[in-house]
């Protein structure tokens, strides 16, 4: 078996911004194993943007190259999409049940989450990635109703029965009887969207109770205080997944 701290492990991800490289970075940090942020790096010390952009437009050889950031590095290895990082660094970090079920399990949710994601996204940017938020402004809006009105509870209302299957629990979390890198990411969901909508999460959260929990849980577990507290997490900001538009934070019947 490889020694884990023997493992170089790169992710490169977008430097300033939480993104979707956040929840890699997430599993990382509960697990107490390094990782280096390429991208955040200075260009001497192979670093940059410029580092990344270079394994995205293949001029390295790659096998597969990556369509787009998070990508994940070890060796020759080269592993791009969220959710196949996760199900690749599950086992290896410890943050996955052992059995096929439970891998498949958090896989599914994970993916769930990803769908969730994009989601988000479009509340700001509905029409095209390519346009200024302020050039898509009116159908973001409209956008955002239907998300903070219909499909963000419609997502949380599914983690939060996903919890509830098993309500003996004291502490559940969403696969097996451990933590797994899903509730890390499910957190991390709670936080963007707090941010984002914090006056729609007000009113949503009394109906997600356990949702709020497993954030509260994994908040406080020491090692993602610690990286809470931490330069290496970056704030919130208006250029990432999750952002604050006053705006967009509307009561359903408000959009039009
Ligand atoms: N499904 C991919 C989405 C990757 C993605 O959209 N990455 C964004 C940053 S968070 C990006 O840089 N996209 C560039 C593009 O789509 O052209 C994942 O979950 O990792």
């Amino acid at each position: 078996m490889t020694k884990r701290n023997e493992v170089r492990y790169e992710l490169y991800y977008w430097p300033g911004i939480q993104g979707r490289g956040e929840f890699v970075r997430l599993a990382f940090e509960e697990a107490d194993v390094p990782y280096v942020d390429v991208a955040r790096l200075p260009r001497a010390e192979g670093g940059g943007v410029h580092a990344m952009q270079e394994l995205l437009d293949g001029v390295r050889g790659l096998a597969l190259p990556p369509f787009a950031p998070p990508f994940l590095r070890v060796g020759d290895l080269v592993i791009a999409q969220t959710a196949a990082i996760l199900l690749y660094l599950g086992p290896r970090l410890g943050l996955v049940p052992d059995d096929e079920a439970g891998r498949l399990g958090a896989h599914q949710l994970q993916l769930t989450i990803a769908d969730l994601i994009g989601e988000v996204h479009d509340t700001h940017h509905p029409i095209a990635t390519s346009l200024y938020y302020e050039d898509q402004k009116r159908e973001a809006k409209l956008r955002a109703r239907a998300f903070v009105g219909e499909r963000m509870p419609k997502f949380l209302g599914y983690f939060e029965r996903v919890l509830a299957r098993d309500d003996s629990r004291r502490e559940p979390y969403l696969v097996g009887a451990a933590l797994s890198y899903v509730d890390l990411s499910l957190f991390q969901v709670v936080a963007g969207l707090r941010y984002a909508f914090p006056r729609a999460m007000a009113r949503l959260e009394p109906a997600i109770p356990r949702t709020v929990a497993v954030h509260d849980r994994i908040a406080a577990r020491p090692r993602i205080a610690a990286y809470l507290a931490s330069a290496r997490r970056l704030p919130f900001n208006e250029e990432g997944i999750f952002r604050r538009y006053p705006e967009l934070d509307v009561e359903p019947e408000q959009g039009a």
